[in-house]
């Protein structure tokens, strides 16, 4: 092992913190075995052999966006041919097939609409939550908390309460794309800023409310944005806790702006482990396979990744950027995957609960 990584190994033994700067070498180097390795020590220490899944269900019920983010395929103009926005009864039938899969969390994200009211949203998660007591409802980036203060004129605070209310249990890591502005203006320029999204997840957290943060890579970025959008993660979880997981998205090319080519293996295996290595004060680093391919997935768990998401049903952000995998996983694929893996699968519900073990043996 080379010797600046032998150093970062030990430090990571250790349990101490490592800086900007090795978290800069981890992705710098070519030793991928040195990197994989230290990240798995990282991760065995929190979590052991254990990787969790989740079974769940993507709703996106509007792609209609305000917003142009330049590597975003999914969002469309009002006038656009293949703009939608799901009706309350299409988004119940969702819930409903979700229900039937046993599924515990619905996962509800969508654009920035000109149009729907705040309300919408409200009558949206109160009908869920009514109808479907036993699913836990994550939805809404920060990137929408921010819309609904300004077309409401409510404070940060007096939204989250509300949506509290009526049923919102813990908010998805979406829009923090790369904070660093001269890398963010490029990419999504009409976008919050990244310390509005820091402070609305602090706002989040300071409301009892869990969440998640990502880290959108292979685009324009450099490596020095990347490490700063973690450093400014951990900094935040430090004085909050409120962070569950941590989850680089390989940006997909496709129909977006952004003229470069999907991320390679390598590059997605390195994404994982760094995060896993660099944010200490994470619990969970999640592998979303949609993004990787179940493949890369699957080697993640030896690259400090203690979670693959879930089984999803229906993706439809990084499909209309091109992604290659599919966008349903069984449950029974998903423990086959864990445990070819030399890991134990274990089914959590969103906030990591365990609802079900699948000790060597136990069938799906
Ligand atoms: O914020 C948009 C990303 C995000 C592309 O919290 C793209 O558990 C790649 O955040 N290529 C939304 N990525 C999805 C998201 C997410 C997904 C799964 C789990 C969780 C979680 C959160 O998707 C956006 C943006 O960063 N995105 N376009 C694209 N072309
Ligand atoms: Fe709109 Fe989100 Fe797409 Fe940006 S990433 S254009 S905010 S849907």
């Amino acid at each position: 092992m080379e010797a600046s990584l032998q150093g970062i190994r030990d430090k990571v033994t250790a349990g101490e913190r490592v800086s900007e700067e090795d978290a800069l070498a981890l992705f710098r180097t070519r030793d991928i075995h040195a990197v994989g390795e230290i990240a798995d020590i990282a991760n065995r220490r929190r979590n052991g052999d254990r990787v969790y899944f989740i079974v769940n269900r993507h709703i996106n019920p509007t792609n209609i966006c305000v917003n142009r983010c330049r590597f975003c395929a999914f969002s469309k103009s009002k006038e656009d041919p293949l703009a939608y926005t799901m009706t309350m009864d299409e988004i119940l039938v969702r819930a409903e097939e979700a229900r039937s899969q046993n599924a515990t969390e619905l996962h509800i994200v969508g654009g920035l609409h000109p149009d729907l009211s705040f309300d919408f949203y409200l009558r949206m998660l109160k009908t869920l939550r009514e109808r479907f007591p036993e699913l836990h409802i994550q939805a809404f980036t920060a990137v929408e908390i921010d819309h609904f203060s300004r077309i409401t004129g409510l404070s940060l605070g007096e939204v989250i309460r509300q949506l509290k209310e009526v049923g919102l249990g813990s908010l998805p890591g979406g829009g923090a794309e790369i904070f660093a502005p001269e890398i963010r203006n490029l990419i999504c320029s009409e976008k919050i800023s990244g310390d509005r999204w820091l402070e609305i997840m602090e706002e989040v957290h300071g409301a009892g409310l869990k969440s998640n943060a990502t880290m959108l890579y292979g685009h324009v970025e450099t490596l020095e944005s990347r490490v700063d959008h973690m450093r400014r993660l951990r900094e935040l979880q430090d004085r909050t806790g409120g962070f569950q997981s941590f989850i680089p998205l390989a940006f997909h090319p496709k129909n977006t702006e952004i003229a470069k080519g999907y991320t390679t293996g390598i590059e997605d295996l390195l994404s994982l482990a760094v995060g896993r290595i660099f944010l200490d004060n994470f619990r969970h680093v999640k592998s979303f396979w949609i993004m990787v391919g179940p493949k890369v997935a699957q080697v993640s768990l030896h690259f400090g990744v203690n979670d693959i998401d879930g089984t999803v049903v229906e993706e439809k952000i990084t499909h209309a950027a091109g992604a290659r995998a599919g966008q349903e996983m069984t449950v029974s694929e998903l423990v086959t995957m864990i445990r070819q893996a030399g890991r134990i699968p274990v089914e959590r519900d969103t906030l990591y609960n365990v609802v079900r073990e699948w000790p060597e043996g136990a069938t799906a």
